[in-house]
């Protein structure tokens, strides 16, 4: 069992969406926290703001182990959460570079360096994608790594690394596997905030295909509390799925937000369908249901009303990231 009192964790990727809001909670809880993030376009400490009094923050790249050494000398962490990486699949598509680099030559080099300092527990954020797409039923924890896109398959190597370390030095690892998470200060690269924004500003929202391609949503707050508990009592050399069991069409998600918006569905633009779309992930979350006692607490249409007050809340900051988004969304967004 690993509590605040059996030392300091050292979480990578921290100033992202996910990682940002797993270190609220665990400051909350009382946990002396490391932060290590190299700040890239995804990467933005306005998230760590309400905790950052309260975490050591290092721009690190968790590539270079030379400087991941260091931190680890200073602050000694008895455990390591590892959430950086490149997390856009489309991005993936145009350019995969960054994902080797980071997902993969990163985990390696972090690995190395948690395994000769010993820490007690690493944490391994993997992904539902890293085991491809399922027509019918759900993925278990057991099934084989069949990754189909240049993000995925870093992932999917990135998880190899750190179960061959597991199994070759005993390092002590356990790794987790979330599916789609949703919530405040995602960046609007991602699906449910570019639909927010684009609709707020009447603009055309664009939907890959039919948008009949599905997806399990889970808000992020649940997630969190789900890494924390495996954090604290996950079996070392086990993977836990982390999903809601809440799976939609992405254009039914599309038509709830725009409901809730009040735009019209005119709003709506097929676009070309993303290279290699996964049709369908579905997790079999039992395992971390009944081992760890989690369940979700918040359902998608109250978690989505919630996200959805939140970004028209936030709209100064999404505007600022958009600036640099609307290059991007040339490339990315195809007329079908
Ligand atoms: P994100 O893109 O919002 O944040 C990634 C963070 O990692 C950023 O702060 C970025 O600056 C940092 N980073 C990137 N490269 C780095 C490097 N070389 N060194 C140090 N820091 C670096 O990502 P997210 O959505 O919060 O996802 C977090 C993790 O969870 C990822 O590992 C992702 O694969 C996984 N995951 C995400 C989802 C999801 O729906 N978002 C679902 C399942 C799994
Ligand atoms: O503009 C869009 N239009 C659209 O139809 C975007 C950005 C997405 N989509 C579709 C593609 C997917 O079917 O919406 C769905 C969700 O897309 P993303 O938000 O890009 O997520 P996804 O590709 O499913 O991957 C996410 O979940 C697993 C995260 O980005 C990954 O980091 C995580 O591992």
């Amino acid at each position: 069992m690993f509590r605040k009192s059996s030392g300091k964790v050292l979480v990578t990727g921290a100033a992202g969406f996910i990682g940002s809001e797993f270190v609220r909670q665990a400051v909350a809880r009382g946990y002396s926290v490391v932060v290590v993030d190299k700040l890239t376009y995804a990467g933005d400490l306005a998230r760590l703001k309400s905790v950052a009094d309260d975490v050591a923050f290092y721009k690190v790249d968790i590539a270079d182990g030379k400087k991941l050494e260091e931190v680890f000398k200073k602050e000694k962490p008895r455990a390591v959460v590892h959430f950086a990486a490149e997390s856009h699949v489309d991005r993936s598509i145009l350019d995969d570079t960054e994902f080797i680099k980071t997902n993969i030559v990163g985990t390696q080099a972090l690995v190395n360096v948690a395994r000769k300092a010993g820490v007690e527990k690493f944490v391994h954020l993997s992904t539902d994608e890293v085991y491809g797409e399922i027509e019918r039923g759900k993925f278990k924890e057991a099934f084989p790594l069949k990754p189909r896109s240049p993000y995925s398959a870093s992932k999917a190597s990135a998880d190899l690394l750190v179960q061959a370390a597991a199994h070759t030095f005993d390092f002590p690892a356990v790794i987790v596997r979330p599916s789609n998470n949703y919530g405040p200060w995602q960046y609007p690269e991602k699906f449910i905030p570019v639909i927010i924004y684009k609709a707020l500003n009447y603009q055309p929202v664009p939907v890959y295909a039919q948008g009949l391609n599905v997806r399990e949503w889970l808000h992020i707050s649940d997630c969190a509390a789900a890494i924390l508990k495996v954090l604290e009592q996950g079996k070392v050399g086990d993977i836990y799925n982390i999903g809601s069991g809440d799976e939609r069409k992405n254009i039914d998600l599309v038509r709830i937000i725009l409901k809730m918006l009040g735009r019209p569905e005119t709003l709506i633009s097929f676009v070309k369908d993303r290279l290699g779309h996964d049709w369908r992930y579905a997790l079999d979350s039992r395992k971390i249901r009944e081992d760890l006692a989690w369940s979700p607490k918040i359902g998608v249409e109250q978690g989505m009303a919630r996200t959805v007050a939140w970004y028209c809340e936030h709209l100064p900051w999404v505007k600022g990231k958009v600036v640099a988004l609307e290059r991007y969304w040339k490339k990315v967004y195809r007329s079908a």
